[in-house]
């Protein structure tokens, strides 16, 4: 699985530097959803990306957040967001990345992030390590909750979803040193593998934003679950990274809410 890595790094690359050329410089930004956008740099980005994994493994399927399934009969999967943080890209905002999972079955068992504006190669194999620019990471060491930094996103089902993470956003700003929303749940789960802050979670989430991140902060020595606690966090449409050992902490808020105890 190691050699599949200098590949997958070399094809996030290739895309990163279309994206980085493209970054202010949108002409053609269309609406796929109320709030959910598409540009022509997500086209070309997923372009030179499936292209580049169809010749390198023509015998691995791809699930691609624009053009979807692309289906083989092998048990692995790519998993790939050409510019997770569309939003921010659009409007001018420095944070997004390329997000490229590898499944075997439902499992992550490798993952690159990169973040091409600030030139930050996230990479993992499963039980290889985390590596940032080649260099090994790991999570933080915080243990308290009440001085922990998080980060959270919104889905773009907000307005219509009674479950909208909104209330949950509350609960964890009065219980943490402070909330952070990114706009890339694929960032924020590179940061936590980072220790930048101490976890995250979400709800309403894709396979494509996740599927790497959630491999990175596993390697870096956290935990990634459901919302729900449970490992097998994929197929849920929810998320909870962090360092591990705020990771009890976190899903108490999210099952407890307003009487899930404040910080002393
Ligand atoms: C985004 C995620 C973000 C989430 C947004 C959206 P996209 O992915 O990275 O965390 O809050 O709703 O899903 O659409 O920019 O690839």
């Amino acid at each position: 699985m190691s050699d599949v890595l200098p590949i997958a790094e070399a094809i996030a690359r290739r895309a990163g530097a279309i994206v980085r050329e493209g970054f202010g410089h949108v002409r053609q930004v269309r609406q796929k959803g109320v709030i959910d956008l598409v540009t022509e740099f997500d086209q070309r980005s997923e372009e030179v990306i499936v292209s580049a994994l169809q010749k390198e493994f023509p015998e691995h399927a791809i699930l691609a957040e624009e053009s979807g399934h692309h289906a083989r009969t092998g048990e692995y999967q790519w998993v790939v967001d050409p510019i997770d943080g569309t939003t921010n890209f659009a409007h001018g905002i420095p944070l997004f990345a390329i997000s490229l999972g590898l499944l075997r079955g439902k499992v992550p068992v490798a993952g690159v992030v990169y973040d091409p504006l600030h030139e930050e190669l996230f990479s993992a194999v499963l039980g290889r390590g985390a590596t940032l620019n080649g260099r090994p990471i790991h999570v933080s060491s915080q243990t308290h909750l009440g001085q922990a930094l998080l980060a959270t996103g919104f889905a773009y089902d907000i307005r219509t979803n009674p479950r909208n993470n909104l209330a949950q956003f509350a609960q964890f700003q009065l219980r943490t040193q402070g909330v952070r929303r990114l706009g890339s749940a694929a960032l924020d789960c590179a940061w936590t593998a980072l220790g930048r802050v101490d976890g995250y979670w979400e709800f309403g989430i894709k396979p494509w934003d996740i599927a790497a991140g959630g491999l990175l902060v596993r390697e870096a020595g956290g935990r990634t679950t459901s919302t729900e606690g449970d490992e097998e966090f994929l197929s849920t449409g929810t998320i909870v990274v962090s360092n591990g050992l705020l990771h009890e902490q976190i899903l108490r808020v999210l099952r407890e809410g307003d009487a899930a105890p404040l910080p002393q």
